[in-house]
Order: C-alpha cells, then structure tokens, then sequence
C-alpha cells in the first residue's frame, strides 16, 4: 500500500481516496482508488487498471461486481471493466486466457480536475520483467479514465517493438441488471457473430439480442452504439471499436468459484473491442487508440 500512498501525495487537489471497503481481508487485498465528484463516484484497482464502479450523480450502479470476487494480487476481480489484452480470449501457446494486463499492477501517471466537474485519470503498464517473461515485445499501454455525467475510457496501445505484432483486446465490461433473461440489447440487429457455445457458427442478428442460458457470442463490425434494456434503465454504450462480445454463463456460473449458482442473474456482459476478425496488426512503433463511453 505504500505506492498508493506515495502516488496520492503526488495528486493534491483531487477528491482521491482509497477504500478497503471493497476488498477482502485475504492477503494483501488489493489498492483501490476512489474517485469522487458532483458528477459521479468510481471505484478503480491499481491491478489492472481496473474499474470495478461507476456511479452517475442520483444514479445507480452501472457496473456489476461478483459478490464473491476475490481481490488477490495477480487474480483478475470478477466484474467491472476488466481490460482484455494484448489479446483476447485464449492464445495458442497456452499463455493466460485474455491476456496479462488485467492480472498486472499499473501505475497511476496522472490525475486532474475538469473543468466540467469531471475527474480525470491517466494510467499506464510498460513492459518489464514479469510481462516479458510472459511475452518477449515491449509495449505501453495506457488508460484515461475521465469519470462524470458519463464513464469515458480511452484506451493507447503502443507496439514499442521492432516487428510487426497482432493485437486483440476488449473492455469486458460486466453491467448489473435485475434479471438478465429480461435484457434486450439493441444495435446489433444485422450483424454476423461466431456463437462461440460451440462450433463456432457464424449466424446473422435479428432484431434485439436477447439471452438465455450460456450465452458466448462475438459480434464483428457492429455499430459504433448499444443499448441494454431492461424494465428499469437504459445502458448506452459508444465505442469507435468494432467487436461486442455478449456473455452470461448461464447455469455453468454454479462452476466458476468467484461466481457460484444463481449469482449470474444480475449481470449481462456486453464487451466492445477489436477481436476475431477485427483484431489488429500493429506495426513496430505504431500505437492505436480505442474509446467507450457508458452512460444510464
Ligand atoms: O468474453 C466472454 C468470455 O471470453 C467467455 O468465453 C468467458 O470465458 C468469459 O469471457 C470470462 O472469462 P474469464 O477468463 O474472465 O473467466
């Protein structure tokens, strides 16, 4: 927790704290930064640059957190905006599932008051000894976080080796919804996806997309905006992205230890970024940026 202290000194004059009360007493636990304004609130982990809450002024919760997750150095905390990269999903080489950055502590570079009342926060993971020992490139990837009437990400992926690198990632963003059977997701209508629940068909999008039981699909070349229905609110999504990935588990959550039975009912993750068939070459020294914004 030293680092944190030393890295709030440096920001005076921004409303920043950091919580414990988030975090199991297991271990080390893991440094949480508040972010408070008249605008919102959001709650971030140093691990992985990792947005666990966003909360809009006399607004509710926009992101859903695992009432069993588990805040353990290295172990990436199940729900919020887990940041997916440099790739997504599995890798060929058997290296860890969607990537290193959101098991990795990230540094807090800056942060700033707006002049709307929004809170801005930058920060960023180089490589180093842990990330090349799991993959030989050297990079910098960095995450401006501006929290106030709305989430803005925007995400800098620079490739700072000499060879040409492909690149796939997302913002796997968990939402919290009362019943995930009743969500109708709207902009994905005509799209192709890979039902990725098996053999991978490709099928085409027909009106909204709904869910029900396991639920595993990869949406390509969607429109830049989505919104997720339910009875109680409205979710926008905006991306420059091209890639949603649409995920609930289904009963199979009873599997995954930081869920358990019956705790995916409150949760639809809708993930924008560039993945499958929009997934990125980089060349040496080239950086790509990606944005999102969410919004109630
Ligand atoms: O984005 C959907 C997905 O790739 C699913 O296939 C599912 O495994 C999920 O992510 C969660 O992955 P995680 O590694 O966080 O357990």
């Amino acid at each position: 927790m030293k680092q944190i202290e030393t890295m709030l000194a440096q920001v005076n004059g921004v409303r920043l704290t950091t919580s414990s009360a988030y975090y199991q007493t297991e271990g080390e636990g893991l440094a949480l930064l508040v972010v408070e304004n008249t605008l919102g609130s959001a709650v971030l982990a140093l691990q992985g640059a990792h947005l666990i809450s966003y909360i809009p002024a006399q607004g509710q919760d926009l992101l859903w957190l695992s009432p069993n997750a588990i805040f353990k150095p290295a172990k990436a905390i199940r729900g919020g905006i887990p940041l997916c990269m440099p790739w997504f999903g599995g890798h060929p080489d058997g290296l860890p599932s969607h990537g290193f950055a959101r098991a990795m502590d990230w540094q807090l570079r800056s942060a700033q008051n707006l002049a709307d009342g929004g809170t801005e926060l930058v920060l960023c993971l180089q490589d180093n000894e842990q990330t090349l020992a799991i993959w030989p490139h050297a990079f910098e990837f960095e995450l401006t976080v501006r929290v106030g009437r709305c989430l803005d990400l925007s995400l800098k992926i620079e490739n700072r080796s000499d060879t040409s690198l492909p690149y796939t990632y997302a913002f796997h963003s968990y939402f919290a919804v009362e019943d995930y059977t009743q969500v109708a997701v709207q902009g994905l209508a005509g799209c192709e996806y890979i039902d990725t629940v098996g053999e991978h068909v490709r099928l085409l999008q027909t009106g909204d997309m709904t869910f029900s039981g396991t639920t595993d699909r990869v949406y390509l070349n969607v429109p830049a905006e989505q919104k997720i229905v339910t009875a109680q609110r409205s979710i926008q999504i905006v991306s420059d992205t091209h890639s949603a990935v649409v995920w609930n588990p289904g009963a199979h959550a009873a599997n995954i230890g930081d869920l358990g039975a019956g705790v995916n009912q409150t949760f639809v993750c809708v993930e924008r970024g560039n993945v499958f068939d929009n997934g990125l070459l980089l060349a040496a020294g080239e950086t790509h940026t990606a944005t999102m914004s969410l919004s109630a």
